[in-house]
Parts: structure tokens; C-alpha cells; sequence
């Protein structure tokens, strides 16, 4: 195994240790089981230790929640990325199957320098910062999840918006070929997802490369994602390849396929039920049968800074 070429990531970022232990994994895995070989991409991506290669970030305590993380195992196996089906370990069975390798993000529209980078000169763009996030999925549980990579913003100045920049939309990856879940329908593909400029230029809005300090498992949303910590989960989109900006609002995908249940901002809200179920309270997910229910925050607990980018908004109307 190439590490290079299979995370885009430059050798002097790389601790020898991680790669030897996860390419010892895999032997000891298709010598137990013969069948794992069948499957193409599959890293053994769900054993309890984090592994791949690590992503030196010292952390931003600044912008991190003290709660306990959650373990690497629910992090990587208890995920929603509907382009490989929408059960909860079908991305941890699928999505190692999707091509990283080359990888390039678009970042163009109302912009004055449109570029297109590969994934080491993105993570090279700014310095990556390990910060721990809450994620809030609409669908009422939650994890904490310790994430690496740099705010949005830094990106985004690079390639000096106009004043015409008034949203930011999200494009992820599409390969059907090894997406189960994309001939399933549910949503349009690809996938797409929108801030507005502010939310997107708010500190706390991180492009992600990594989590546990090594890089994004392709469940996770390898090579590289969005993460919004004060929206519900689908806003954090995963596997980008265009970051475009604009003048009109976009017509997201969750939003297509179900406007009345899925609205553009997305900011977690207790007092705002989903039409189907209530969202005053979430499911932690935990390593115990018996996952504790909390209380949800406003904000999921990012008011205090967030809440003014929604000043004189009905948060009712605009859910
Ligand atoms: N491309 C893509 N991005 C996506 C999704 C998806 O289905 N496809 N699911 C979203 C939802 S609903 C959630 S809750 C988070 C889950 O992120 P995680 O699996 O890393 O915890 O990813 C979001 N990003
Ligand atoms: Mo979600």
C-alpha cells in the first residue's frame, strides 16, 4: 500500500507506526477471512483504535467542547452517508470501495480567483487545529467527535469572493458505480448541500480532513468535508469536489427531496419539532446498550456565538 497515493498525503506528514499497524491489520484480516479480498477498498476501518495515517493539529480548546469524545469504533461505523445505503454500518461496509486518488476540489462562481486544488495543497492551505465537535443529526441522536482541519474561511479568502457571494453550495462525490445507495433514489444526486457566506465564514464552520488525528476514514467523508456544528448532521457535507459560490440561495438536495421537512438553515432547534418527531431531546450514542437521552441545546450549544447571525430571523419559519 502507497500511503501517497492512497491519502494524498505527503510522506513527511506521515508517522511510519500507523501505516505499518493498519497494513498488518488488513493481513491478519484477509488471512482470517478469505472473503474480505473479494471486496475492493476494504481497510478494516471499524476496529476500536483509531489507525491510517496521522494529521499532526495541536488543539483548538478555544472552539472545543470538553465532553468526552466518542470512540473511534461508534464514530466509524454509526454513520449516515446515504450514497452507499441508508443503513447505519453501510458506509462502514461500502464507502471504502470509493476512489480518493486523484482528488480535486473546485472552487469557483462569484469569485476573482477560481481554482482547483488536490488534497495536499488544501491541506496545506492553512494550519489544521484538532477541534471537538458536537454533531446533532435530525434524526435525534448525537456523537462528540474530535475533528482536524481549518476554518472554512481561510479557504474561502483565497479565492477572493465578490460581492455577488452571497451563499457557498456544496457539491460531493458521485461514483455509482461503487455508491450503492445512489441507484436507491432517495435524494438527486450528487448530493449538495448550502450555507449562507456568513454561516460559511463563521470560525466554527470547519473544512475537515481528519478525525482522531488521522485522516477521514472514506466513511467519514474522506478525502475531505464540511462540518457545521450548530446545524443538524446532513448540513456537514461529506466527499466534496466543488465548493461554488453565488449570488441565489440554492435548492439543496434534503431539501428537494422533502421541503417541509428539511429546510435550508438547519440550525438545531429543540423547540422546532421535525414534522414526524420531536427534536427537544437526543439519543448519545454510546458504547452501553442503554445510550443516555440529553436534553438538545439551541444552537446544539453554539449560541453563544452563532446566534447573532440569525438576529430578527423567525427561526420557526426559517427551520
Ligand atoms: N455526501 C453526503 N454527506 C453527508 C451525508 C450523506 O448522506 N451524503 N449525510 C449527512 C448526515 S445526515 C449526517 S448526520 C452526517 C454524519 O457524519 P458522520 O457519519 O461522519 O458522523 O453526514 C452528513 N453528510
Ligand atoms: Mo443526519
Amino acid at each position: 500500500m502507497n500511503s501517497k497515493r492512497k491519502n494524498g498525503i505527503a510522506p513527511s506528514e506521515i508517522t511510519a507506526e500507523p501505516v505499518w499497524r493498519s497494513r498488518r491489520r488488513w493481513l491478519v484480516r484477509a488471512a482470517l477471512a478469505p472473503a474480505a479480498l473479494a471486496t475492493p477498498g476494504l481497510v478494516d476501518a471499524t476496529a476500536g483504535e483509531p489507525f491510517g495515517a496521522k494529521l499532526a493539529a495541536p488543539p483548538d480548546k478555544r472552539l472545543s467542547t470538553t465532553e468526552a469524545a466518542n470512540g473511534w469504533r461508534d464514530i466509524t461505523t454509526y454513520n449516515n452517508f446515504y450514497e452507499f445505503g441508508t443503513g447505519k454500518e453501510d458506509p462502514s461496509r461500502y464507502a471504502g470501495r470509493m476512489r480518493l486518488d486523484p482528488w480535486t476540489v473546485t472552487v469557483d462562481g462569484a469569485v476573482r480567483r477560481p481554482m482547483t486544488l488536490d488534497v495536499d495543497a488544501l491541506r496545506r492551505l492553512a494550519p489544521l487545529e484538532e477541534r471537538v465537535y458536537r454533531l446533532r443529526c435530525v434524526e435525534a441522536w448525537s456523537m462528540v467527535i474530535p475533528w482536524t482541519g481549518y476554518s472554512l474561511s481561510r479557504l474561502l479568502a483565497r479565492v477572493e469572493p465578490t460581492g455577488d457571494a452571497h451563499y457557498v453550495v456544496f457539491t460531493t462525490a458521485l461514483q455509482p458505480d461503487v455508491m450503492p445507495g445512489v441507484a436507491a433514489g432517495i435524494l438527486d444526486w450528487p448530493y449538495t448541500e448550502g450555507l449562507r457566506m456568513d454561516e460559511a465564514m463563521h470560525p466554527l464552520t470547519l473544512l475537515t480532513f481528519g478525525v482522531y488525528g488521522r485522516v477521514l476514514p472514506a466513511q467519514n467523508g474522506a478525502p475531505l468535508r464540511v462540518v457545521v456544528p450548530w446545524k443538524y448532521g446532513f448540513k456537514s457535507a461529506k466527499s466534496l469536489v466543488r465548493i461554488h459560490l453565488q449570488a441565489e440561495r440554492p435548492i439543496t438536495s434534503w431539501m428537494r427531496a422533502a421541503p417541509d421537512e428539511y429546510g435550508f438553515y438547519a440550525n438545531v432547534n429543540p423547540a422546532v419539532p421535525h414534522p414526524r418527531w420531536s427534536q427537544a431531546t437526543e439519543r448519545r450514542i454510546g458504547s452501553g446498550f442503554f445510550a443516555p437521552r440529553v436534553a438538545t441545546q439551541p444552537f446544539n450549544g453554539y449560541g453563544d456565538t452563532v446566534a447573532a447571525l440569525y438576529r430578527g430571523m423567525d427561526l420557526r419559519r426559517n427551520f
